[in-house]
């Protein structure tokens, strides 16, 4: 049970219809941008898209979002053209979604459902398919629409599991809920376990310098990722393309050693649900000592993906911690103005091809500056019998050198302040921790 559209459901839609609106407050070309990221991400959904249509009004109507009128002309489109999904760029209350479906008697989703289906078809790893379920069921709980009902067949199907069971007087509705909450516990459950691990992880981690890439999807960041760490994760032109976080050590020019994260992407409108859910994939944000912003400088909607990253960061406490941007697919600009324009608001923004390679050694400079005063650098000259110094240098500093002598090792080592006082008296030079 990993999807609401399971592709091994009976009937998956395949024929989509996409309605956007522009409300008063928003601009035509606005709706217009997102409805082609609406495409985007409904095609990366497996789904046809058939028809994309847009209404203005001043304020959406109760019942149905759109207009009446809409409806009805919607009802002759999805006869003519066999649509078996209505996709909404708007989040539709369950109430609209219901009264959609009822009418037209066609499949609805909005835009934060379709983002979820794409993000439970894109999951890999356990621990992404476990958050995707939960932020799913949260989804769910208030609506149990149409989407719904192949899974509420799993619940009162037969064998089953206790939570099938109809208690007295107890509705389908109210069954099907309680058999969601129940598996809401238990995916939190397994997800705190996830988060335990990670926890041990990350202290490993602790005095490490952390480095995570941040931006909108399809910005480049595994392609980065790749070229910088020569790893070779997925990089393709697909939304939503990683879902889970890798982290590589780098070691950078002044003989640092870093560890970069490559990590899921943002999106406009990113459903709360999934932040919330992604909350520990996204712990390698919140705890890095730097974040390195990838923007697709070659985007026409490059300014509003910055701002719609900056408003994830927001929601994840994330906005005030160190940032570097990075202007990315240099080598695919049909125009150099709108890089001019953002480089006049983000002026230390760098110009890179991440796929070319361009920029990627002066990003390799920039990053050796602004780490130079991580930590001490150090000679230690260390007896073969106190051998747990340089475990403890291993474990929570940098060791640049190693030349093994016949009663002792020396070693060359950058190491975090507070560890010096256990390391000085192997120290064969002055101690300067302000290297
Ligand atoms: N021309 C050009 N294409 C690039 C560059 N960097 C990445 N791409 C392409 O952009 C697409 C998306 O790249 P990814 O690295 O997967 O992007 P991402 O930010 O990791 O995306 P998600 O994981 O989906 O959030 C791929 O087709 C890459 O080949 C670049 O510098 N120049
Ligand atoms: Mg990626």
């Amino acid at each position: 049970m990993q999807q609401l559209y399971d592709t091994q459901a009976p009937n998956p839609p395949s024929r989509a219809i996409l309605v956007g609106v522009t409300l008063r407050d928003s601009m035509l070309h606005e709706t217009e941008e997102s409805l082609q990221e609406l495409r985007q991400l409904t095609e990366t959904a497996g789904i046809e898209v058939v028809c994309e249509t847009i209404q203005a009004r001043k304020v959406p109507n109760p019942t149905y979002f759109i207009g009446e009128g809409k409806v009805e002309e919607l009802k002759a489109i999805v006869e003519e053209l066999e649509a078996d999904v209505i996709v909404f760029d708007e989040e539709l209350s369950p109430a609209q979604t219901r009264n959609i479906e009822n009418t037209l008697d066609t499949a609805t989703v909005d835009r934060t459902g379709l983002i979820l289906q794409v993000f439970a078809q894109r999951a890999l790893t356990s621990e992404a398919r476990l958050q995707v379920t939960l932020a799913q069921l949260e989804y769910a709980l208030p609506r149990l629409t149409r989407m719904w009902t192949h899974l509420s067949r799993m619940a009162t199907g037969a064998g089953s599991g206790s939570g099938a069971l109809r208690g007295p007087g107890e509705t389908q509705l109210e069954m099907d809920r309680r058999w969601i909450r129940k598996h809401i516990s238990h995916v939190k459950k397994e997800l705190l376990k996830v988060e335990k691990r990670r926890k041990v992880q990350r202290q490993n981690r602790s005095e490490k310098i952390k480095v995570s890439l941040v931006g909108y999807t399809n910005a480049g960041k595994s392609t980065l990722f790749n070229t910088v760490t020569g790893e070779n994760v997925l990089a393709e032109d697909k939304l939503f393309a990683t879902l889970d976080s890798t982290t590589r050590r780098v070691s950078l020019p002044q003989n640092q050693t870093i560890l970069l994260s490559d990590t899921v992407g943002f999106i406009k409108k990113l459903p709360h649900q999934l932040v919330a859910a992604f909350k520990a994939t996204l712990e390698e944000v919140t705890e890095a000592d730097l974040l390195l912003h990838v923007v697709d400088i070659s985007h026409s909607e490059a300014e509003a993906q910055i701002n719609a990253v900056d408003k994830v960061l927001t929601e994840l406490e994330a906005d005030e911690m160190p940032t570097l941007m990075v202007f990315n697919k240099i080598d695919q600009l049909e125009s150099e103005d709108q890089m001019l324009l953002l480089q006049s608001r983000y002026p230390e923004a760098m110009p890179i091809s991440a796929q070319r390679g361009d920029g990627i050694s002066e990003l390799m400079e920039i990053l050796a500056e602004r780490f130079a005063s991580y930590g001490a650098m150090i000679n230690l000259h260390i007896p073969y019998k106190d051998g747990k110094i340089l475990d403890l240098l291993y474990k929570h500093g940098t060791v640049l050198d190693t030349k093994y002598a016949d009663e002792a090792v020396h070693v060359k080592a950058r190491i975090p302040s507070r560890h010096l006082k256990s390391v000085s008296k192997f120290a064969v030079t002055d101690l300067n921790p302000t290297l």
